[in-house]
């Protein structure tokens, strides 16, 4: 009985395809893999090809062979085409709402910005199309024009992470496209589905056949994009470890690599902030995605004359929030993605309470009965009393922990903030708008915020961080472009004789 039962659920799976050329085919190695509910690992969001390096081959000739015509395409139609895409998610917002929520985990509002800023990402970016902008600058010999233009790199293999199932891949996907690259994406294993989304959309918008391609799996089928001598650009969001892997293997092809990696970021909190809103900020950018952000503010740095306070108002709230589905509109913070990750973070509670000695405030365990069996749960935890030394105060968690660290003045906070590996977003509570612009001045992140918490970045401002956390690009914003795109300086002598720059002299 039980394994006829098994067999129809297996039947009754729905199966995606890659998509190559324009064509959804399966992997040639014949291998699925499951996409999981990580809130209910008893639902099976879809089955997924596991791609091999005959797939990614298939995938890089595909996209290598639509390339020309795709850089020939004018920029304002290739624009045209991703407005028209931008149209497409925006109809299907709350299907893909619905999808991401069960293959990612995150409270159905959480997962509906994550498509807000995918759309929000391809009408902006789609604006650049009749932009692009380069520049002209006098030439150093009469008769002569000079002018600077963008030109696309050529072909992008685009690795995208679980925890921004759908904005992180428009994030490369879109000024990729924009700028006349062609792409192939591996998606995050733990979220095809909202790759295939997004890619299908492309296909509806009608992006021509080649131009985007996407093979599903694991680690095989990343490295061998990485790989590839017909790859020009990685872009790359995920580990810190990962992420240096991938630049090694890019440096010894010179290809161009983007990556945005790990975060320990932080909260000051002044002691003449308004601490209510200081603890609501700090409840949504610890807690938020279940802390599964890169930016998540898994620090908070507080002014020792309202330490005791806050930390009792926090607390307070911490043991408040709902824990559950994040299909159940109530929910507040939903699971982790997966066991490996419940693992870890679990680890780096056993690390706070044993190793380093903080004191856990409150949470600290999984939640293992009735429907919280079913997932990934992990209660919100707060550790107080922490030092910055502390290996809870240093590595990147990705789950919901966060860390108080008591302080005395702004600049010793400043410090504990910048005295950290990576270098991706911090932001200040403060009424004082001395202390918030020399907070912005000395704190050495890609983002800043004041008066809010450390996440919530707009798709037309820069994203990315300092030291650890990249190698000194930015997605979003127009600085995007200089990623998908490389300079062509163009000089053009119209004085029908040879003129030398930096030997002739020019009469006047
Ligand atoms: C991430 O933290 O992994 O800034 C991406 C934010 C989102 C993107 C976060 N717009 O919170």
């Amino acid at each position: 009985m039980a394994n006829t039962k098994q067999e129809t659920t297996k039947k009754t799976v729905k199966k995606y395809y890659n998509y190559i050329g324009g064509e959804w085919v399966k992997s040639s190695s014949g291998e699925w893999f499951d996409n999981v509910n990580p809130a209910d690992t008893s639902d099976i969001v879809g089955r997924f090809p596991a791609s091999n390096e005959d797939d990614v081959n298939a995938a890089v000739a595909a996209a290598k062979s639509a390339a020309t015509r795709w850089r020939r395409t004018p920029a304002p139609k290739r624009a045209e085409i991703l407005f028209t895409l931008g149209e497409i998610l925006r109809k299907n917002k709350d299907a893909f709402t619905q999808q991401m929520t069960r293959e990612m985990g995150k409270v159905l509002k959480e997962a509906g910005g994550d498509v807000q800023e995918a759309i929000d990402c391809t009408y902006y970016t789609a604006g650049e199309g009749r932009r692009l902008h380069g520049f002209t600058t006098p030439a150093e010999m009469p008769n002569k024009f000079a002018m600077c233009v963008r030109q696309p790199v050529g072909l992008c293999g685009l690795i995208t992470p679980f925890n921004f199932p759908m904005a992180i891949p428009s994030w490369k996907l879109i000024p990729a496209l924009v700028c006349g690259n062609t792409v192939v994406i591996k998606s995050g294993e733990d979220v095809p589905l909202s790759t295939i989304n997004l890619v299908k959309s492309c296909e509806e918008a009608g992006i021509p056949k080649g131009v985007v391609n996407v093979v599903n799996g694991f680690g095989e089928a990343g490295a061998a994009l990485v790989d590839h001598k017909d790859v020009r650009l990685i872009s790359f969001t995920g580990s810190t470890s990962t992420g240096r892997r991938i630049a090694e293997a890019c440096a010894r092809d010179n290809k161009i690599v983007s990556l945005e990696m790990g975060g320990k970021n932080a909260i000051i909190v002044m002691d003449d902030a308004d601490i209510d809103n200081a603890v609501e900020g700090s409840l949504w950018g610890a807690f938020g995605t279940s802390g599964q952000r890169c930016t998540a503010s898994s620090r908070l740095v507080v002014h020792k004359k309202i330490y005791k306070k806050f930390c009792e108002k926090l607390v307070e709230r911490v043991k408040k929030l709902r824990v559950g589905n994040g299909l159940d509109p109530r929910t507040e913070v939903g699971p982790v993605i997966n066991e490996r990750a419940m693992e870890k973070i679990h680890g780096y509670i056993e690390i706070g309470k044993i190793h380093d000695n903080a004191t856990l405030a409150c949470g600290g365990n999984r939640l293992t009965k009735g429907d919280y069996k079913k997932g990934y749960f992990i209660e919100p935890t707060v550790f107080t009393d922490v030092k910055p030394g502390m290996r809870i105060g240093q590595e990147e968690i990705f789950g919901p922990v966060t860390s108080v660290i008591p302080f005395s003045t702004l600049d010793e906070a400043i410090e504990i903030v910048n005295g950290v590996a990576y270098g991706l977003s911090s932001a200040i509570y403060t009424q004082d708008v001395n202390q918030a612009f020399y907070a912005m001045q000395e704190l050495y992140t890609g983002i800043c915020y004041v008066n809010s918490a450390t996440i919530g970045a707009e798709v037309h401002l820069p994203f990315g961080g300092t030291k650890g956390t990249g190698n000194g690009h930015r997605e979003a914003g127009t600085q995007v472009l200089d990623i998908f795109t490389e300079w062509k300086a163009l000089y053009v002598d119209y004085s029908g004789k040879l003129q030398k720059a930096q030997i002739d002299e020019v009469e006047i």
